[in-house]
């Protein structure tokens, strides 16, 4: 099932790789018919062009928006040359068949993108383009279709070695041809969203380009890869720099990693484990942060992903590769680090070159049986003027700085989610219980844990501050963190019985402040 190419029509915005590829076909004596700004290129590269308007004998008109929408065109393209009515057709109407066609389309994507008026990205929805493409790949049997530059070498190879293209190759074709014109119009239909101010308009559809086949999912007996969506700075649009190959569960844990570290200003360091963070700190560098962070829970960091909202250097490095890491990941790293990393042949390091901005609007999208469920992010973050003092005592500056500081960690914690911080470090996290109270229960114990591993007499919970996602729904969960030694607490209020946990807390003679949002993660 070889097709010989005799005709190709070329047209394309992006004229990447363009005259090489025109230059082979027409070594190999191919007819091309092409569109006014591709046929230019093409002449000037002194490559023989036929332009479109000249094959039909009717001109490009309306600006150009009516181009290649002529039957000598569709007809060639989707004529089976199998039938003897079609082909006797096409012969009355003087319609030459066309082998292949390379089209990519009107860059409506990239308008977008950089901020264009809304009349020039009406104008750069291309409609012809995406006709052409549909046409040839509905004929993939007699017609090969090519929508990027990536696909050129392929065709190209196949008509090297066997004088035309395979219908195995032109199937595969076909189906990326339908992939780009679906990606096409869900970034139109989107963007025609946007526009109306529609965040959830009637019909949705999740777009993404494959990065990566994954050895597996979340497990060794499910299929997975890895997508691209768009250019938000974070775990998809990073390189790798060394290390095995990520899995997905690092690419999960990666990401919750990575846009926890992104909520601070100051240096600062995230470690993850199974999506949750098991240590989190700031301090004047990404070295002392490491230190505090991993003070928290030494022994969930075993094999964990870490994450820097700064430049790795040489410092954080060596302390890092001492201890058994999965992955890490930050906008960057010094050529002294990654040297360090190097001798860690398995450990992979990702570098972003930015960090996500946690305020940024966007989507987040789960699948239930049946659908999905489409959210804004949760890009919720409280100011310290924002804070109600509900207690007797009022915090300090310092209790303060530390309750911000865990309400933001807070929220990259599953739900039931408590966390005990001091000094700008958590220094006690409890993640993911179904009752409240048994998250500050597990904080504090896991706490006491961290301080005997460090040698200490008191818990690391001693004279800190905690935080709660949610508000406290009985008084227990406030008294277990009095009893853990917490001075101040910070959680939404908003329970029905406010009044008791108030009067817990000034019983136990420590501060709070109520935030009025709330951060679960599920
Ligand atoms: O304006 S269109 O929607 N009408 C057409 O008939 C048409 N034919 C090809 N856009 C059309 N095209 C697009 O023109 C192609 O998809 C390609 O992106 C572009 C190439 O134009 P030029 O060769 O003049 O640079």
């Amino acid at each position: 099932d070889i097709v010989q190419i005799r005709r190709a029509l070329i047209s394309v915005s992006d004229k990447t790789g363009l005259v090489a590829f025109a230059q082979a076909l027409a070594a190999r004596g191919v007819e091309i018919l092409s569109t006014g700004g591709s046929a230019k290129a093409l002449r000037d590269a002194g490559i023989p062009v036929v332009e479109v308007s000249e094959h039909t004998g009717f001109p490009e008109i309306l600006d150009g928006r009516v181009k290649t929408l002529v039957p000598q065109i569709h007809g060639g393209i989707l004529g089976r040359r199998d039938l003897p009515e079609h082909v006797a057709q096409m012969e009355q109407h003087a319609i030459a068949p066309i082998d292949l066609v390379a089209v990519n389309l009107y860059p409506f994507e990239a308008t977008v993108a950089r901020g264009a008026a809304f009349d020039d990205c009406v104008e750069n929805i291309d409609i012809g383009g995406p006709a052409l493409i549909r046409a040839a790949a509905k004929n993939h049997d007699f017609v090969a279709v090519l929508t990027e530059a990536a696909q050129y070498e392929a065709v190209l190879a196949e008509i090297e070695a066997q004088g035309g293209t395979s219908s195995a190759l032109r199937r595969r074709l076909a189906g990326e041809a339908y992939a780009r014109t679906a990606a096409y119009d869900a970034a139109i239909s989107a963007w025609f969203a946007e526009q109306r101010g529609e965040t959830f308009p009637t019909r949705m559809t999740v777009a993404g380009t494959r990065r990566q086949a994954l050895r597996y999912g979340e497990n060794p007996h499910q299929a997975a890869a890895f997508y691209v969506t768009g250019t938000r700075p974070g775990v998809a649009t990073a390189r790798q720099v060394q290390g095995k190959e990520l899995s997905y569960n690092n690419l999960n844990d990666t990401d919750a990693a990575f846009e926890a570290v992104a909520e601070f200003d100051a240096p600062s360091v995230v470690i993850v484990k199974h999506a949750n963070p098991c240590g989190v700190a700031s301090a004047d560098s990404v070295a002392a942060a490491w230190d505090l962070a991993l003070r928290c829970d030494p022994v969930s960091a075993f094999g964990g992903i870490v994450a820097l909202n700064r430049t790795l250097d040489e410092a954080a490095a060596e302390k890092i590769a001492a201890i058994f890491t999965e992955v890490i990941v930050a906008p960057d790293a010094t050529a002294g680090a990654q040297a360090i990393l190097a001798r860690k042949k398995n450990l992979r390091l990702l570098l972003t070159g930015a960090l996500p901005d946690p305020a940024a609007p966007g989507l987040t999208v789960r699948s239930v049986a049946g659908g999905f469920l489409a959210q804004t992010r949760d890009a919720g973050r409280v100011s310290r003027e924002a804070l109600k003092v509900v207690t007797k005592r009022a915090p300090t500056a310092a209790e303060l700085d530390d309750l911000v500081f865990a309400f933001r960690v807070c929220k990259h914690v599953k739900s039931n989610a408590i966390v005990y911080a001091k000094g700008g470090a958590s220094v006690g996290i409890g993640a993911g219980q179904m009752s409240r109270v048994d998250s500050a229960r597990i904080a504090a114990w896991k706490s006491g844990e961290a301080a005997k591993a460090a040698g200490l007499d008191a818990p690391l919970t001693q004279g800190s501050v905690v935080a709660s996602d949610a508000f406290f729904p009985f008084a227990d969960g406030l008294e277990a963190a009095v009893a853990a030694g917490a001075t101040a607490v910070i959680q939404p209020g908003g329970s029905m019985r406010d009044a008791e946990v108030i009067a817990a807390a000034d019983a136990g003679g420590i501060a709070m402040v109520f935030t009025g949002m709330r951060h679960f993660r599920h």
